[in-house]
């Protein structure tokens, strides 16, 4: 005889997971939480299906939300810790990552290089617009020819007198053609060093970038830099060499070790809500062991990856995160996600390939996390390094 079902228990829950958070924590989570279902996650589908964003629109919101460099301080920014900025990436990610791309590029990549290499007066220019989604910013680091391996970088800063001529293209650049200001990392003779372009300035353009499969929720786009001349005061005085960029990219690639939980969680969420729902061969599909096993791995996989994300997200917080950490936790949380949200797909059957469902959409959109801020290939040589001393990247 069959045991009547029990009360269902969400994958999170099942490792008490939440115990591990401070109040503030969960507050934060459920305010984002909130407003994510309230005013993203309704649109989102069709924002996916017409590959356009209101980007401005969008960027005000998330500002009027606190989340555009949440885990910095001053300059309009709220100093949470990094575990509340990784939680609450989590809840933009479950809905799309595209929106958690949007909230990465500008808070960690765009705000970060300036507070973290900017003069005074730059950061007074532009963090405060910017926390408040009123001016919206990228960070060109990656070229056509130069992706995992930007010291490969052709893009050239020359001075001309005390002004700075800049040549070169960057490609796959995040919120690009609705930029207000591009962080543009290029070659000079002192080394790597940023620069701040201003949306207008002449012999900048930033065509979109168009039929992509994955993130179609965002906006990416190509950076012309055609002699564009810009003032002595455009360069990021505290950064020379890569360390200037990588350094911004620990931040981003943090945030991702718990955003891509995000997609995950709510495929998952999503395959058992519909595996309860969907009757074959006369009985639920949920009441299959195939489909239990696949749940209980699922279920495994996120919390393992909850329980890494926390972990990186305290030592981040004691200010003890280091680059090799930061890749642990993107390599393998990035990887489990897209298999699980893959997995998730089989269970939705023919119902799993539409946009009725998010499991597709957050497969396809992992696709580009996987590849974005350090492709898997990447940190697994990382960690190789840590691990034996040698680098294996040339
Ligand atoms: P290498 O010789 O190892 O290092 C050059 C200098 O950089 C320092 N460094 C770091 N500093 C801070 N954080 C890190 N993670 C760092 N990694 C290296 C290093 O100490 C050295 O400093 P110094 O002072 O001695 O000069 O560099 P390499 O040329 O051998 O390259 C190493 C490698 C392959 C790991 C690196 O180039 C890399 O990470 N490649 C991946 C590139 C990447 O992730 N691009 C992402 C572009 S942005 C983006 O994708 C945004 S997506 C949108 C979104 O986030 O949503
Ligand atoms: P490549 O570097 O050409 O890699 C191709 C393949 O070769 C990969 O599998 C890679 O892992 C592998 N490979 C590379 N080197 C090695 C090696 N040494 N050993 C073994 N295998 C290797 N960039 C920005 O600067 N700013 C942005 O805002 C931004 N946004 C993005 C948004 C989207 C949607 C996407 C898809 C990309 C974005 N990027 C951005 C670019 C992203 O960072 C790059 O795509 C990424 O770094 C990989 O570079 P690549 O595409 O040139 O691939």
């Amino acid at each position: 005889m069959k045991s009547s079902p029990s009360t269902p228990t969400h994958p999170l829950a099942l490792l008490a997971l939440d115990g591990l958070l401070g109040d503030e924590e969960r507050e934060i989570r459920a305010t984002v939480r909130a407003a994510a279902d309230r005013e993203l996650r309704p649109h989102v589908a069709g924002w996916f299906e017409k590959g356009e964003i209101p980007a401005r629109e969008l960027a005000r919101t998330l500002g009027g939300l606190g989340v555009l460099g949440m885990h910095l301080e001053g300059y309009g920014c709220a100093g949470t810790s990094a575990v509340a900025y990784g939680l609450a990436c989590m809840e933009l990610e479950a809905v799309d990552s595209g929106l958690r791309s949007l909230v990465s590029v500008q808070g960690s990549l765009a705000m970060y290089a300036i507070w973290k290499h900017g003069s005074e007066e730059q950061k007074q220019r532009w963090l405060p617009k910017m926390a408040a989604g009123e001016y919206i910013g990228c960070f060109g680091l990656t070229e056509p020819d130069a992706g995992s391996d930007p010291g490969a970088m052709r893009t050239n800063a020359k001075r001309d007198g005390s002004d700075w001529i800049l040549n070169g293209t960057k490609m796959w650049i995040t919120n690009g053609s609705v930029a207000d200001v591009a962080v543009v990392w290029a070659r000079t003779e002192e080394g790597v060093r940023g620069f701040l372009v201003p949306a207008g300035t002449p012999g900048f353009s930033a065509p979109e970038i168009k039929m992509k499969l994955s993130l179609r929720a965002s906006v990416t786009a190509e950076l012309v830099l055609d002699d564009v001349r810009l003032p002595a005061d455009a360069v990021l005085p505290g950064a020379r060499g890569l360390s200037g960029p990588l350094g911004c990219l620990n931040e981003a690639r943090f945030g991702i070790v718990f955003g891509a939980l995000g997609a995950a969680r709510d495929c998952l969420e999503t395959a058992i809500s519909y595996a309860k729902d969907r009757t074959v061969f006369d009985r639920s599909l949920a009441s299959y062991q195939l489909t239990q096993q696949k749940l209980a791995d699922m279920a495994v996989e996120l919390g393992k990856g909850m329980l890494l994300a926390l972990h990186l997200g305290r030592l981040k917080d004691a200010g003890e995160l280091t680059p090799e950490q930061i890749s642990v936790g993107k390599l393998n949380n990035v990887r489990e996600a897209i298999a699980i949200a893959r997995e998730c797909r089989t269970l939705l059957g023919a119902n799993g390939i539409t946009l009725e469902y998010p499991v597709l959409r957050h497969a396809n959109n992992l696709e580009s996390v996987l590849t974005y801020e350090g492709t898997s290939e990447v940190h697994s040589l990382v960690i190789g390094k840590a691990l034996t001393g040698e680098q294996a990247f040339r």
